[in-house]
């Protein structure tokens, strides 16, 4: 078969790209390894930035995030067995963050794409991508047991971290930045009303924790854990003492507790490769990046990458120009860079270090009551939350 451009992985990258190329009028084939329903299910990121929200209503497929998702106009630091409220909207001229889980958003991107009966292959397997280097790409793909190879113009890279896009790439045209942090997020998912309206950031001395949520009647909490934690060692009653001790307050505030339906180790890591294109070959999402998820950006650096690159291609195909697509790496990496100092100075600020001294400690705590204490410092934890501007 033969597309304009061939997109590999069906996440939140693929899907949003698939979708505004479409608006575009520009053809696209969707390939992924996983089926529909696992992708759709999958338990990943719950906080989208005002900007990714204006994108799904602009293009159309906004209503059920309207709908169901929870706006929030303020999140809490906690620290010292204290609560502290940001005030994100108050800080950054009315802009607020939405609570609508990752697999929402790409089960109403993916539900358009099957809708409207455009190509998207579940469940493909052997899937191989060459000739990026040359004008002829290709994507190789076995799907119901029969070999399929899509001829595009170009190829999109949205499969994620593991992906074989970015292996596409001669290691010798790419430059690695990698951080990885000495420790883990433990994440649940209980059945139980949120213990609070808004997201708590909780700095203890005996490690980070998170309040977070996906429904009125869903609770999302993490804490920070050894990176060689197994979950088998962490029962369910042995999750609930340490996120009571660590969200503990001077009131008398407790977690509301309930049953865990979902249980599991994410380790963190701050990670870049460049450029995020080679030759017809463009990567967008977490198979060119990855963010520890304290700043919650993952997700939404994958929807502002794949803006830039369905914006280039439309442009491509209207008028021939090649700027924007010669651009796109540049473009991207400019925002890369600035949520990655964000998500590692969040992700610094809060998690205890195993190679910290008392000093780390106190300008840790030094630095949160300053954040809670400077309008500036606040306003600058606030802008860079909700979302910084597409076009910066
Ligand atoms: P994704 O990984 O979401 O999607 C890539 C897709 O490509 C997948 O569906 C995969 O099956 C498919 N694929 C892989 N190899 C393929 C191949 N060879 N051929 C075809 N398809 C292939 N971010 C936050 O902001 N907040 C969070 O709380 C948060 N929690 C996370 C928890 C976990 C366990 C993980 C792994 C990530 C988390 N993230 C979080 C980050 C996450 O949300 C990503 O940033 C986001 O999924 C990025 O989207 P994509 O780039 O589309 O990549
Ligand atoms: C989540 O709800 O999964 C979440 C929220 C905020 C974060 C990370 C994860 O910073």
């Amino acid at each position: 078969m033969r597309t304009q451009v061939g997109i590999v992985g069906a996440g939140p990258a693929g899907t949003m790209l698939a979708h505004l190329l479409a608006r575009a009028g520009v053809d696209s084939v969707v390939i992924e390894t996983r089926s529909r329903e696992y992708v759709q299910e999958r338990v990943r990121a719950g906080v989208l930035e005002q900007g990714t929200c204006d994108l799904m209503d602009a293009a159309g497929v906004g209503a059920r995030m309207r709908r169901e998702g929870l706006v929030h106009h303020g999140i809490e630091l906690r620290f010292g067995g204290r609560g502290h409220r940001i005030d994100l909207s108050d800080l950054t001229g009315g802009r607020s963050i939405m609570i609508y889980p990752q697999r929402e958003v790409v089960k109403d991107l993916t539900d358009a794409r099957v809708s409207a009966g455009l190509p998207i292959y579940f469940e493909a397997e052997d899937v191989r991508v060459g000739d990026v280097d040359g004008d002829h790409p290709e994507i190789l793909f076995i799907h119901d047991g029969f070999e399929h190879r899509v001829d595009c113009d170009f190829v999109a890279g949205c499969d994620g971290f593991h992906g074989v896009c970015r292996e596409a790439i001669p290691r010798a045209a790419l430059t690695i930045y990698e951080r990885v942090y000495p420790f883990a997020w433990l994440g649940i998912l209980a059945e139980v009303a949120p213990s609070s309206d808004e997201l708590i950031y909780c700095s203890h001395e005996r490690g980070f924790a998170l309040h977070s949520m996906r429904s009125p009647s869903l609770t999302r909490l993490y804490l920070q854990c050894d990176p060689r934690e197994a979950i088998e060692n962490w029962p369910d009653d042995r999750i609930w003492r340490e996120l009571q001790t660590r969200f503990a307050t001077e009131s008398d505030w407790r977690l509301a507790e309930g049953p865990i339906v979902q249980k599991g180790i994410t380790p963190m890591r701050s990670f870049v490769a460049e450029p995020m294109r080679h030759g017809r070959l463009f990567l967008a999402g977490d198979a060119a990046h990855i963010v520890p998820p304290t700043g919650a950006k993952g997700l939404n650096l994958a929807v502002a990458d794949v803006k830039a690159m369905a914006a280039a291609f439309a442009e491509f195909y209207r008028s021939g120009r090649r700027e924007p697509l010669d651009n796109y790496s540049s473009v991207c990496l400019r925002r890369v860079w600035k949520v990655q100092r964000f998500s590692w100075w969040m992700t610094s600020m809060l998690h205890r270090f195993p190679d910290e001294t008392p000093f780390d400690w106190r300008r840790q705590q030094a630095e949160l009551d300053y954040v809670i204490g400077s309008r500036a410092a606040a306003t600058s934890l606030a802008e860079n939350y909700v979302g910084l501007p597409f076009d910066l």
